[in-house]
């Protein structure tokens, strides 16, 4: 292992390099900042946006506190997993999704049209959020690639709410609308660690908290693996899936929570699914405590690259 300097500027694609923990530039698990997609498996997407919240704002600077949390983890492979993906994947940090916030009505199909360009080149995508609507217009580039997907969404809440006011973006209604367009499919996707009532869930499949509680990790990953099976599936979590001892730092936080150990353990189980993309959100680093939830949601990213090696969707690069 060479020790590198600034790793996000100087390291090459696959690297398991070591650099100081507490400095240098602050990329994704030391990946490389690049905008070129050559030779590219992953790329890791910023997208700062919060002006979807319907509570406690902040999300925007979520990107940038995953990246910092996670530069601690960089130098030794994730726990539990059957590759090392720092070694396997060619990774990227591709920066952040750049909108004007005084122009909203611009914003998601800038989302979209920049997660198109990743995907059409044959790169799989990480999103960073970002409050959770950044996964509607995604999902729409996602779709576009890989048809209707199967959603694997971790989560206090359903964010299929009814939208009866006409809003422009909101963070609780998108996978209705998600499923309404037919860009992700209902009856094969799994939401887990649910805690709040919805009186029109639509045909999700839901593991709610207490069910995960008293029945266990892995009696959910046998019933996500039926759900799922070989479909395309795009992995969404919202960092309040985790009950707020786990990760305080976030909008719209509910006790009764998954613990990190819980959401992590079903995660390792999940190997050999065909995980397309996905994406950690909601991370509000200004309620945050000593950095307890943007290493969560670092953590959850670094597990979702070891799925991702894992997945029959992921063909290396020359
Ligand atoms: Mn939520």
């Amino acid at each position: 292992m060479k020790s590198g300097i600034d790793l996000a500027v100087t390291g090459d694609l696959r690297h398991a390099d070591y650099e100081a923990t507490y400095g240098g530039a602050n990329s994704f698990l030391r990946r490389r900042f690049s905008k070129s997609l050559d030779g590219v498996d992953l790329a890791v997407v910023g997208v700062p946006l919060d002006l979807a919240t319907t509570n406690r704002p902040g999300a925007r600077l979520g990107p940038n506190a995953v990246r910092s949390a996670s530069a601690i983890m960089a130098w030794e492979r994730p726990y539990g997993a059957a590759c090392d993906p720092r070694k396997v994947l060619a990774a990227i940090d591709y920066g952040d999704v750049a909108f004007d916030f005084g122009k909203p009505a611009e914003i998601a199909d800038r989302i979209t049209r920049e997660f198109q360009t990743i995907l059409e080149a044959g790169v799989a995508t990480l999103a960073l959020g970002g409050d959770h609507y950044i996964s509607y217009p995604i999902l729409r580039a996602v779709a576009a690639r890989h048809g209707p997907v199967a959603l694997l969404h971790f989560d206090a809440h359903t964010d299929t709410w009814t939208d009866d006011a006409d809003r422009l973006m909101d963070h609780g209604t998108m996978f209705r609308k998600a499923a309404d367009e037919g860009l992700v499919l209902p009856n094969r996707s799994v939401q887990v660690g649910i805690r709040t009532h919805n009186p029109d869930p639509m045909d999700f499949n839901i593991l709610d908290c207490p069910w995960i509680h008293a029945n266990g990790v892995e009696a959910a990953v046998r019933r996500i693996r039926e759900v799922v099976a070989d479909h395309p599936v795009y992995l969404t979590f919202d960092i309040d899936c985790l009950d707020p001892a786990f990760a305080p730092g976030t909008g719209t936080p509910v006790s009764g929570g998954l613990s990190s150990a819980q959401a992590l353990g079903i995660l390792q189980g999940l190997g050999g699914l065909r995980f397309v993309g996905g994406d950690v959100v909601e991370v509000a680093p200004a309620y945050d405590v000593g950095q307890i939830t943007a290493l969560a949601a670092a953590h959850v990213g670094y597990q979702f690259l070891a799925l991702y090696c894992a997945s029959p969707a992921f063909t290396p690069s020359a």
